[in-house]
């Protein structure tokens, strides 16, 4: 009996001690930061008012709209170009640390270089900035979320050269208007998203099909352009204004589809996060995809690689060129070998096929698969990649067709975000930061407003563009109060929203 008891004592203690760990009581550690995002042409609307110019997007969807699942739009959108109080007041009072927004350059530079700067356009963001810095709310800024001037894409946009030069003179004015509230800077989003999709796919714009070529341009270009503002930044303003310049990554997780295939996970690593990171923590592309670029384009009869080159100028200016590691997750891909690939036959970049397991949960978005345990191993392969590098979560989110009673959003950042804390507390990945995606419902590129992402509900057909709130921003509010997830509500009559007084 007596043994028995020192058993049972000892049980306890242990429970009682693995439940004492902050893993499993799932709090957040102290000096984590939470914020929300959004994007400029995904919330802004106001696309023609004062002297703004025309971007790649409105010349896409105006001249495009077939391409678009419903048919619309970005000129409206949230109307947060008019109602960026209201958005802040929105944020301050669910508790976000931080806003992560985006800049839309032709409204700051309407002719698309730095002759011509729009006081008005420059104004919204010096205002926006205002706000969120008056509210306790810290800006993080996007220099670029997809919506250059169509003016540059005339002349070949992310494929031409020359726009290293355009973009870091936009930065450089950016920095001089915002950099002494701004510390946290966001050169590009997701290359390796746009950069695909829109020069070498129709999904995204300018939509330029040129296939085998225009990825890898765009991102050759991407990489440049990053890194000479990163390094403008440490010649003209590092020193007054103390901030952080990083680009964010667009990155999905690869498992294998047979559990010894490490290979193909590994190759899939390097071709998506790999292809950008590997030259800014190291100088110069992943061995592998110069590796099978080259093969695969000599199979094709190119005289030359289809991925170019940086010369040694280059490669030292790339190199360290990252201040934290941003990350876009969404969802995991399941790879394996190209079978084609046994007879002799390329077709593919990696070699690695990318499908997903038809069993993990579907979402609004067709790329879109949930399988939260991809998360905590993508920031376990960024860990042993890049030295452990301070990552900033920039996006995480859900899409559904627009309900309030969003459960299945609430019960996604649960997950997702479980695996996130397991990977930092347990696994010392070094994650400062965690970025809601979105804070409203917004324009999905080229679903149009047909998923949605947001945990407030955006009515699209009204012209005042009413914000409501969904469950998930409840949610959202209790787990910023008390810096712990907390448990996922039960489709029933007793979690029914409740609406604030602000909400109502
Ligand atoms: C991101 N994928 O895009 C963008 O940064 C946002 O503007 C966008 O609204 C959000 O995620 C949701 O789509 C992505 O295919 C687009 O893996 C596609 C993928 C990932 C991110």
């Amino acid at each position: 009996m007596k043994h028995y008891f020192i058993a049972v004592t000892i049980f306890c203690a242990i429970i009682t001690r693995i439940s004492c760990c902050d893993v499993v009581k799932l709090t957040f550690p102290s000096g984590f930061r939470i914020g929300t995002a959004s994007a400029s042409y995904q919330v802004e609307g106001a696309w023609n008012v004062s002297d703004k110019g025309e971007n790649v997007w409105d010349h896409w969807t105006h001249n495009h709209p077939e391409l678009i699942t419903d048919g619309r739009n970005g000129d409206v959108a949230c109307n947060s170009y008019y109602k960026y109080k209201e958005d802040v007041a929105l944020i301050k009072n669910i508790g976000f640390d931080y806003y992560r927004f985006s800049i839309s350059w032709s409204r700051v530079l309407p002719t698309g270089f730095a002759n011509v700067i729009s006081e008005d356009g420059l104004q919204y963001y010096k205002n926006l900035t205002a706000e969120l810095v008056a509210n306790g709310i810290e800006p993080v800024v996007t220099i670029y979320h997809w919506d250059h001037p169509q003016v540059i894409e005339n002349m070949g946009g992310w494929t031409n050269e020359l726009i290293v030069d355009w973009f870091v003179a936009y930065a450089r004015i950016l920095f001089e208007a915002l950099g002494d509230s701004v510390k946290r800077w966001i050169t590009i989003n997701e290359p390796d998203t746009f950069c695909e999709a829109g020069y070498e796919g129709t999904t995204k714009a300018p939509g330029k099909v040129i296939s085998g070529i225009g990825k890898y341009l765009c991102g050759h270009n991407v990489l440049k352009a990053h890194a000479k503002t990163y390094r403008m930044y440490d010649e003209e303003f590092r020193e007054s204004q103390q901030g952080e310049v990083s680009i964010v990554l667009a990155l999905a997780s690869y498992v294998a589809t047979n559990s010894s295939d490490t290979e193909s996970v590994e190759t899939a690593f390097q071709f998506n996060c790999g292809w950008m990171a590997h030259p800014l923590y190291f100088g110069d592309y992943p061995e592998v995809m110069k590796t099978r670029v080259a093969l695969v384009s000599e199979y094709q009869g190119y005289p030359r690689s289809r991925l170019p080159e940086f010369s040694d100028e280059w490669i030292a200016i790339i190199n360290g060129t990252n201040d934290y590691f941003g990350v876009n997750h969404y969802s995991t891909n399941l790879v394996y070998p190209d079978p084609a690939e046994e007879l002799g036959v390329y077709r593919i970049d990696s070699g690695v096929i990318r499908t997903i397991d038809f069993s993990w949960p579907a979402t609004a978005s067709n790329w879109f698969y949930v399988y939260p345990p991809g998360f905590g191993v993508l920031l376990r392969w960024i860990r042993d990649e890049y030295n452990n590098p301070p990552v900033w979560i920039t996006e995480n989110g859900y899409s559904d067709s627009g309900q309030l009673d969003d459960y299945e959003r609430i019960s996604y950042y649960y997950d997702y975000i479980k695996e996130m804390l397991i990977a930092l507390k347990r696994d010392g990945c070094n994650v400062e930061a965690y970025t809601v995606w979105s804070i409203l419902d917004n324009f999905e590129w080229h679903a149009g407003y047909t998923e949605r992402f947001g945990i407030t509900h955006v009515e699209f057909d009204d012209a005042d563009t009413n914000r409501t709130a969904k469950l998930s921003q409840n949610w959202w509010m209790k787990v910023l109060s008390k810096r712990k997830l907390q448990s996922v509500p039960t489709n029933t009559a007793a979690a029914a929203r409740t609406l604030l007084p602000w909400q109502k």
